[in-house]
């Protein structure tokens, strides 16, 4: 239980970090600055087929807090670390599947939840009153960068994360809307990219588009790996699979490149996000047996509390056909052959695919 003795930002901040939260910054700002260019990313398109990103609704309540809560007075933001050993599993095996670091161990959702459900009880006990509040981890219509940024948390890089300099970027984004009156803290201002762009040109698809004249960074996320493994709901653009290698569930390659991380992401000391054993670099053919053995409904059984549920039986095993097509060793085709009959037409279209790039009927 967290103790906070009287109520102030500085010390809702220090009890957000008593619960493992390596940052934390109050934002009193309700009215966002960033929605036009939101608006503008939409414009474009860039947002693929991430439908609940566009919806009228949740495109105003981005707009101003006060929509969401009308009493607003206060946000905190925190950070929660998930760094991991750098690199983790040997990309350069490609007979084995990364799985981003952020979905290895326990879901983030489920995790920072908790904690600031905990931090909300711990502010109500020192107002001695009920605290009108909301919690939102990934989970709802509120723009987390720009709010961590006005925390205070980090700056935007060419890659579009929100970077400490000290920290770098592996951390997830918390927030608790309250009404209580606390003091902001001073906003991140300062840009330390300079003229770095090893992100850009790392990126293996081209989804990282630079700066805009406004110095927005602006990704075009339907050609992003995190998207077309996580997001995408339906076949994956022929032409962007082979850039996908072995990455079966999101992309950590323009925040491995990034100099903020390789100096300063410190593994978490948070138990909650070390591996679970089967995501930590299982081999392509022993996961795709695994999946092809599990119904939909016991694949949401067996990672209930994992980020990978999010891509759901199907999707994953698509993925993991991509990138055995991309290892093309023969020692993958009986598993693929298996996944040519399956009963989901996206994993036998995807498997038909990686079979013809190992038999070498196709070229891409
Ligand atoms: C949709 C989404 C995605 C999409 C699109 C990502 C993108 N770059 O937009 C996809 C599926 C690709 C994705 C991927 C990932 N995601 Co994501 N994602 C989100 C989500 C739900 C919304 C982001 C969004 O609105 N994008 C639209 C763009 C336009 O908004 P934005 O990224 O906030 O960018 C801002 C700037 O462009 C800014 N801006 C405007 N004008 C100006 C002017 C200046 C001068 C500046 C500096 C900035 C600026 O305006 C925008 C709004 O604030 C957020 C959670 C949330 N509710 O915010 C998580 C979130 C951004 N994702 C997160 C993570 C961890 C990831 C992955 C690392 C997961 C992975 N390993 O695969 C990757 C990273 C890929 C990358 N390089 O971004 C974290 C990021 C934490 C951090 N340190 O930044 C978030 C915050 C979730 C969380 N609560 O922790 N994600
Ligand atoms: S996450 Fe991967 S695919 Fe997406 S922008 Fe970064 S490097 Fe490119
Ligand atoms: S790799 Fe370089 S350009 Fe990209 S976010 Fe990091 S510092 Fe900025």
């Amino acid at each position: 239980m967290v103790h906070i003795k009287s109520l102030d930002g500085e010390r809702a901040i220090a009890a957000a970090r008593a619960l493992g939260f390596e940052m934390a910054g109050v934002v009193t700002r309700r009215d966002s600055a960033h929605l036009p260019h939101f608006r503008k990313w939409l414009q474009s398109g860039l947002h693929g087929t991430m439908a609940y990103l566009e919806r009228p609704d949740a495109v105003r309540r981005r707009g101003s807090l006060d929509l969401t809560l009308p009493a607003f007075r206060s946000a905190l933001v925190v950070a929660h670390s998930y760094a991991g050993p750098h690199p983790a599993t040997p990309p350069g095996d490609p007979s084995r599947a990364i799985i981003a670091r952020y979905a290895r161990g326990r879901d983030y959702h489920h995790v920072i939840a908790e904690r600031l459900e905990e931090l909300g009880c711990g502010l109500e006990r020192a107002a001695g009153r009920a605290v009108e509040r909301r919690a939102y981890v990934d989970t709802g219509p509120i723009l987390e960068r720009e709010l961590a940024a006005l925390a205070g948390l980090g700056w935007f890089g060419k890659n579009t994360m929100l970077i400490h300099p000290r920290r770098g970027s592996y951390f997830f984004i918390g927030v608790l809307l309250t009404d209580l009156p606390f003091a902001p803290s001073a906003p991140f201002r300062e840009d330390h990219c300079g003229t770095c762009r090893r992100c850009l040109d790392a990126c293996p698809t081209g989804a990282l588009l630079g700066r805009d004249d406004s110095g927005a960074p602006v990704m075009d996320a339907t050609r992003c790996i995190s998207y077309l493994t996580i997001e995408l709901k339906g076949a994956i653009p022929e032409e962007l699979r082979p850039a996908i290698g072995n990455r079966v569930f999101g992309c950590d390659i323009c925040q491995e490149v990034c100099p903020w991380n390789e100096k300063f992401a410190a593994p978490t000391a948070e138990p909650a996000y070390a591996p679970h054993p089967d995501l930590d670099g299982p081999t392509l053919i022993g996961l795709a047996a695994r999946l092809l053995e599990m119904s939909g409904k016991a694949f949401i059984r067996e990672f209930a509390d994992s980020p990978v549920s999010r891509a759901r039986r199907n999707g994953l095993l698509r993925n993991v056909c991509v990138a055995l097509g991309n290892w093309g060793a023969r020692e993958a085709v009986p598993v693929l052959e298996r996944a040519a009959r399956d009963q989901s037409a996206l994993v036998r279209e995807h498997a038909d695919w990686a079979l013809g790039r190992i038999r070498g009927t196709r070229s891409t």
